[in-house]
């Protein structure tokens, strides 16, 4: 049981115990008769026995317990002692129920294993009217038949049961609107913030985006995403009484383990807000190498500003990144995304995503399911064009030759299989961000021939690549060329990703 249990229960329970308590002793004062009706004392108790419920033995001849002489006949002591003895069976059943373990059972289900508030487990009321019965649980767990020990008593305890019942209704309900107005702010806030801040999550191994991950407790326990709720407003505890904040205020809670909610990997989160970036183009354009050239772009970028960069998958970790100039080919059907962390104390966590995957997968041909899951969610597309490749299909005189691979129809298998898969029509314009990247800038031979047109769109048209141009204006509303050297001394390509960045966030448009 956590603590916000503890005390919601305790206090309850406290204040029914108590007043049971005076019951009983007053109940005992009665059945002695010590006092006299002129005593001080007697006023005082005459005022608890209102407040309290009365004692049992009220009125007639022993009251209430009159009406159970066939108990005091099994004993062969007079009615009183008889009944205080008795009277005393139920009042410690009662308080035997109390503290059972059939009363503080506040285990979640197994699909999300976490301990409820007392006030708001499923059917709360009831469970709470129960606690003062519990004893019949205890003793039916225990091995059924003493359970006829309860049954029997049932008179006896009964009426400290209602009187505890009444005060455990009377205190739940105001435990109950308390907690409730709490959750109900609580939530609010936190919401609020998520959403200005993360705004949902994206998974890089299936590539699925959604609100919340999944969290893992160190126990292994995995349940839904920790926010304020009926399982507790700051904290929550996992069902083997493991605490787990429950607000994102100061960042904790976005330590906590995530896991993908629908391929169930162990994933990073971070309550970061991501930013999905498709990288696009034949095979051996550069894709890879302006990724990675970029990344290292970001990271220096970042650390003038004071910004902290964290690249946390292998593909963009530092080493891969200074060894750009060699990079091997990505290997075909490596399908992660490599994602990247930036936060500072005034910045709150982004994540940069790039799906980065082999290049010969966007030529025709291929198949579509392979592409289904990278093209659900983008927040920006670099479309890589070597332009040494583009001159020399043109000049190979034989557009058949080699022509799986030129920009045009590159991007006409990536758009069809994008279209299909975001379900627009033809007629509709993306509206996300397409970069167009001449690559290889450093190569002279690469800088004469793009140099020597006045645009990129110019040198495309040029070399027979005029319909890329008209494909991509009609089918992405926001379309940039860019021309990124990857390699050498003066690169420059953190500018597409600059741009699709700053056009996705206020915060990093201020940074980049
Ligand atoms: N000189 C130069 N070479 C580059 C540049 N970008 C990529 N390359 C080279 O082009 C080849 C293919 O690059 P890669 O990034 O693997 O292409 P991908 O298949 O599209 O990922 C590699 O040998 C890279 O070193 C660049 O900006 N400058
Ligand atoms: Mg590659
Ligand atoms: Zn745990
Ligand atoms: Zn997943």
């Amino acid at each position: 049981m956590n603590k916000t249990n503890k005390s919601l229960m305790g206090t309850a329970v406290a204040v029914a115990v108590m007043y049971c308590s005076l019951t009983f002793l007053l109940t005992a004062v009665d059945l002695f008769g010590k006092t006299s009706p002129d005593d001080v004392g007697i006023q005082i108790l005459n005022l608890a026995t209102l407040l309290s419920g009365g004692n049992l033995v009220a009125g007639t001849d022993l009251g209430y317990l009159g009406s159970l002489s066939f108990y005091y006949d099994l004993l062969p002591t007079d009615a009183g002692t008889s009944a205080m003895l008795f009277l005393t069976i139920g009042f410690l059943l009662m308080v035997l129920g109390i503290a059972s373990p059939a009363s503080r059972n506040f285990k979640g289900p197994a699909e999300d294993p976490q301990e409820f508030l007392f006030t708001h487990r499923p059917l709360a009321i009831v469970k709470c009217l129960l606690i003062p019965w519990n004893s019949l649980a205890t003793f039916w767990s225990f091995k059924k038949a003493p359970v006829i020990i309860p049954i029997a008593f049932l008179p006896f305890i009964a009426p400290f049961a209602l009187v505890a019942d009444l005060l455990l209704l009377a205190v739940f309900l105001l435990e109950w609107l308390v907690m409730t107005a709490k959750i109900s702010f609580a939530f609010k806030k936190d919401r609020e913030t998520y959403e200005s801040h993360t705004q949902y999550a994206v998974c890089p191994k299936c590539k699925m985006n959604f609100y919340q991950p999944l969290v893992k407790c160190q126990c292994g326990l995995v349940m839904k995403y920790p926010v304020p709720n009926v399982y507790g407003v700051r904290f929550h505890t996992c069902n083997n009484g493991h605490k787990i904040l429950s607000t994102g205020e100061g960042r904790s809670r976005s330590k906590i383990q995530s896991v993908c909610p629908y391929c169930k990997k162990e994933i990073q989160t971070r309550e970061a807000k991501p930013i999905v970036v498709s990288m696009v183009g034949a095979s051996g354009s550069g894709k890879t190498t302006i990724m990675l050239s970029a990344v290292d772009g970001i990271c220096s970028k970042a650390k003038e500003k004071g910004i902290i960069s964290e690249p946390a998958s292998k593909g963009l970790s530092p080493a891969a990144v200074a060894a750009r100039a060699s990079v091997i080919p990505t290997v075909s059907g490596e399908t992660d995304s490599e994602f990247l962390f930036m936060r500072s104390r005034e910045l709150s966590e982004k994540e940069l995503i790039v799906n980065d995957i082999s290049g010969l997968e966007f030529e025709p041909d291929r198949d579509k399911s392979l592409f289904e899951e990278y093209y659900r969610y983008n927040d920006g597309i670099v479309f890589a064009i070597d332009p040494l490749a583009v001159v020399a299909v043109y000049n190979s005189q034989s557009p058949t030759k080699s022509s799986k691979a030129t920009p045009v129809n590159v991007l006409e298998s990536f758009y069809n299989m994008y279209t299909e898969i975001n379900g627009y029509g033809p007629s509709v314009r993306s509206t996300v961000p397409l970069a167009v990247v001449m690559t290889k800038m450093d190569d002279p031979r690469v800088a004469s021939a793009v140099n020597a047109e006045k645009t990129p769109e110019a040198f495309l048209a040029k070399y027979g690549q005029d319909a890329f141009v008209k494909i991509a204006g009609t089918a992405f509303e926001n379309t940039k060329y860019f021309k990124v050297a990857s390699l050498g001394q003066s690169q420059n390509a953190l500018d597409p990703f600059a741009w699709i960045l700053a056009s996705n966030d206020d915060d990093l448009k201020q940074i980049l």
